[in-house]
């Protein structure tokens, strides 16, 4: 058996601003809707409270529910002297040389990143971009050129600017598609030579809540409606960008931890078919073009009428035809379970006997990596992308910051190996894998350091405490030897 992945295979890691990047009131960047989040107490980390710019403090019941009921009063302020995860988070925005070559060392050949969108329109609204932001962002190409590692950039990482969620309901309202647009094809013309690989948006399917559309009020129609919207914006963007940069190549990215019947009884084997329709409602819709025939049975599951009750202009099916992607781009964590009778989004159904699980409960499935990559293929026949896969721990470093992270290594060792298998094997084109995140960053759902990616470890606790000194774990060898060989270290 062929044990090297493809010659050109694009090994790297992957990062999202808010998470990363902090530096959120420098250079000129305006307050985007994560800088609301607040961490959660660490003894109940998923429950983020957020601050909204008039005090007012809600509670999404977790931070995969959606927001209830955001008052639309609303106006940006200061934010207040507290510590919000995002704010500094592990601050690349002052360590990006050495982070960068951190990556480097390891062999990287591509690395995701987002773009913060505030930082090159601080409101969403004005009329130029703001000159100090895409400095920022050419200095990171820079640096990644010196290295020869190709950016993937995600253009709207489950973040807006603060004051187009205020203003216009966010992802709601149609106008914040031309403003996303703009913001778009300013990137395009600016760093437009230096990218081929863009992704629109991160996790679509996932319409997480107020900080990734900006919509107040979440009941169904409005989310739907915000998601119709988004593939709007993504379309028209990736038309623009295929005629400004005949060379680039669009994904959007989607969560894409995949569901097994609970029993192999016919009902739950149908439960869990027409509960999987919701993810393939957004990667049919972007991935080829059109809505899927089940389209009206996923809206009315969530109580709208069908599409016939969501505002569609009469040219938006010409530009999602047009507006296609040119790969999938998704994000594997684990697997569920479900059968008939369950909720649908649940994504906690992890009682799965045959498979070890995170700290966090997730399910460590590596096969299930395989059959998502035949599964998404089948489907869209489109070059898949894997931007995010990794494992979330808690890591117990030594007196010199050292971590003996056996756990991840034996973690992505099983997983790259399906990885492998699938592209191998069953022949599933791929152009590379991002790991999440290739150091540690704040977690998107817990807003806490505690749970740990990287293969290098940060100096940070969850109160923004700590040197922010770097240190290489002891999967740091080791990727860098798989990636050295290419695959055949498996
Ligand atoms: C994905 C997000 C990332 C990231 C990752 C890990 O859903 O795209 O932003 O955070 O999940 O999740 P967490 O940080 O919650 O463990």
């Amino acid at each position: 058996m062929v044990k090297k992945l493809p010659k050109g295979f694009l090994w790297g890691g992957a990062t999202a601003d808010f998470q990363y990047e902090g530096g959120f009131c420098e250079g000129g960047r305006g307050p985007s809707t994560h800088d609301y989040e607040t961490n959660g107490s660490q003894e109940h980390p998923r429950h983020l409270t957020m601050k909204m710019p008039d005090g007012t403090i809600i509670n999404p019941k977790s931070s995969f529910a959606i927001a209830e009921d955001v008052p639309l009063t609303a106006k940006p302020i200061l934010l207040p002297d507290q510590y919000y995860p995002s704010h500094k988070a592990v601050d690349f925005y002052h360590h990006y040389k050495e982070d960068i070559k951190l990556m480097a060392d390891l062999g990287f050949k591509v690395y995701r990143f987002s773009i913060s969108w505030s930082r090159i329109y601080p409101t969403g609204e004005e009329k130029e971009p703001n000159e100090e932001g895409l400095k920022f962002y050419d200095h990171v190409l820079d640096e990644l050129e010196k290295y020869h590692i190709q950016p993937l950039i995600t253009i709207c990482h489950d973040e807006l600017p603060i004051n187009l969620a205020v203003k216009y309901d966010g992802f709601n309202s149609r106008k914040v598609i031309s403003f996303y647009v703009q913001y778009a094809k300013t990137l395009f013309e600016h760093f437009g030579k230096r990218v081929k690989y863009w992704l629109t948006f991160n996790e679509i399917n996932a319409i997480r809540g107020f900080s990734s559309t900006g919509v107040h009020k979440a009941n169904g129609l409005n989310r739907y409606q915000a998601a119709h919207n988004m593939f709007i914006a993504s379309a028209l963007a990736i038309k623009l960008g295929h005629k400004m940069m005949p060379n680039s190549q669009f994904g959007a990215m989607f969560a894409l931890s995949t569901c097994y019947p609970k029993t192999c009884k016919p009902e739950d084997v149908l439960a869990t078919q027409e509960e999987l329709r919701e993810n393939w409602y957004f990667v049919d819709t972007m991935g080829r073009g059109y809505y899927p025939k089940f389209a009206d049975e996923i809206l009315q599951h969530h109580g709208i009428k069908g599409l016939s009750a969501l505002k569609i202009e009469p040219e938006d099916n010409n530009i999602l035809y047009e507006g296609q992607l040119d790969y999938v781009a998704f994000s594997y964590y684990r697997s569920s379970t479900f059968k008939a009778g369950d909720e649908w989004f649940n994504v906690g159904g992890d009682d799965n006997p045959y498979l070890e699980k995170t700290p966090w409960g997730w399910n460590i499935d590596s096969l299930g990596l395989r059959y998502t990559m035949n599964m998404v293929y089948d489907r869209i026949q489109k070059p898949l992308f894997i931007v995010e896969n990794g494992v979330g721990s808690i890591d117990h470093p030594d007196d010199n910051d050292y971590v003996e992270d056996n756990y991840r290594i034996k973690y992505l060792n099983q997983l790259l190996s399906a990885m492998r298998d699938a592209i191998n094997i069953d022949k599933v084109p791929c152009i590379g894998y991002t790991m999440w995140a290739p150091i540690d960053l704040v977690s998107l759902s817990t807003g806490e350091m505690k749970k740990r990616y990287g293969f290098i470890y940060v100096d940070m606790d969850d109160l923004g405490h700590g040197t922010l000194k770097r240190t290489p774990k002891k999967s740091y060898k080791w990727i860098k030897h798989i990636i050295e060989t290419n695959g055949e270290a498996l």
